[in-house]
């Protein structure tokens, strides 16, 4: 309860911040886009994670509204970032599964587009397997309804939950992020290599893009070049940034 009102009041007053994690094309290592993760700026505790305070909000109703807010903020930064450097950058913004089946979603997702000036197909929306297979009717329609917009539609964490591969196939799914747990070990295990490339294969076979996350080293970068993983994202390429230093980033890169 104290925590409610304490995230309540944090929204009023704006304490919430965006990070953007860069995430690279591969081979060419191009950046393509970044991923937005919220913080929460406590004038008493400082950077607050996600992992302290999303469940709650979930589990009490401020999702709906801190995720209208992360969506527009994204979406006008990023917009604002790319306008600035003449060179367009994708942004992949977080849904929790209870904001997939509210209602009011693709008006809201349609507005902070347009308020930015941002075309759909520059924003990617990142769903866990959970979100979907709860109300396999529900989140069906609602990806359907998102996706006549024109924004990508990705897996977020996929491998950790319980969902497989059936569900790339059976919903309007355009990426497949492999979970972190998936990418490091198999720089140093034999088998390794085979398991990035059958993964990576199965996932074009079916026409969608993959993505790598949880990079953070070299190694696993040539690996994920190697097994022609499309695009990458961790540690070893970039940390997750506040918007000063993203722009600081992909002005040193550019
Ligand atoms: O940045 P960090 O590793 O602390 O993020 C942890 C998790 O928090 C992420 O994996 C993501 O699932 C979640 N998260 C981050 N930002 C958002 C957001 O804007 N909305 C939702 N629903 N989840 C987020
Ligand atoms: O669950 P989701 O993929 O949305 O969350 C991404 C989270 O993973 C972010 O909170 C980010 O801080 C974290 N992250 C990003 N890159 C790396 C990495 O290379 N290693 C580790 N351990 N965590 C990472
Ligand atoms: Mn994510
Ligand atoms: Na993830």
């Amino acid at each position: 309860m104290a925590l409610e009102i304490a995230l309540r009041g944090a929204l009023d007053r704006g304490e919430f911040v965006l990070h953007y994690q860069p995430r690279i094309g591969l081979p060419s290592e191009k950046l393509m886009g970044v991923e937005a993760l919220v913080r929460w700026n406590n004038p008493e505790r400082g950077l607050v994670p996600p992992s302290d305070f999303i469940s709650i909000a979930e589990e009490t109703g401020l999702i709906d509204e801190l995720g209208i807010w992360v969506l527009r903020q994204a979406c006008l930064d990023i917009q604002g970032l790319s306008n600035r450097l003449g060179y367009q950058l994708s942004v992949s913004v977080n849904l929790s599964p209870k904001q997939l089946l509210s209602p009011n979603l693709v008006a809201q997702v349609q507005h902070a587009l347009d308020q930015a000036g941002m075309q759909s197909k520059y924003l990617e929306l990142e769903l866990t397997e959970g979100a979907f297979i709860h109300d396999m009717q529900a989140s069906t329609l609602a990806m359907q309804q998102l996706k006549t917009l024109g924004v990508r539609l990705a897996v977020d964490d996929f491998g950790t939950g319980h969902a497989g591969i059936s569900y790339l196939q059976r919903f309007p799914i355009d990426v497949v992020k492999l979970d972190r747990t998936f990418i490091t070990p198999n720089t140093s295990e034999p088998h390794g290599r085979g398991f990035m490339k059958a993964l990576s294969d199965m996932t074009h076979a079916l026409g969608l893009h993959v993505v790598a996350e949880g990079v953070e080293d070299k190694a696993t970068l040539d690996l994920l070049c190697q097994t022609q993983c499309d695009e990458a994202q961790g540690y070893f390429i970039a940390r997750p940034l506040p918007l000063s230093m993203l722009v600081t980033y992909v002005e040193k890169k550019w």
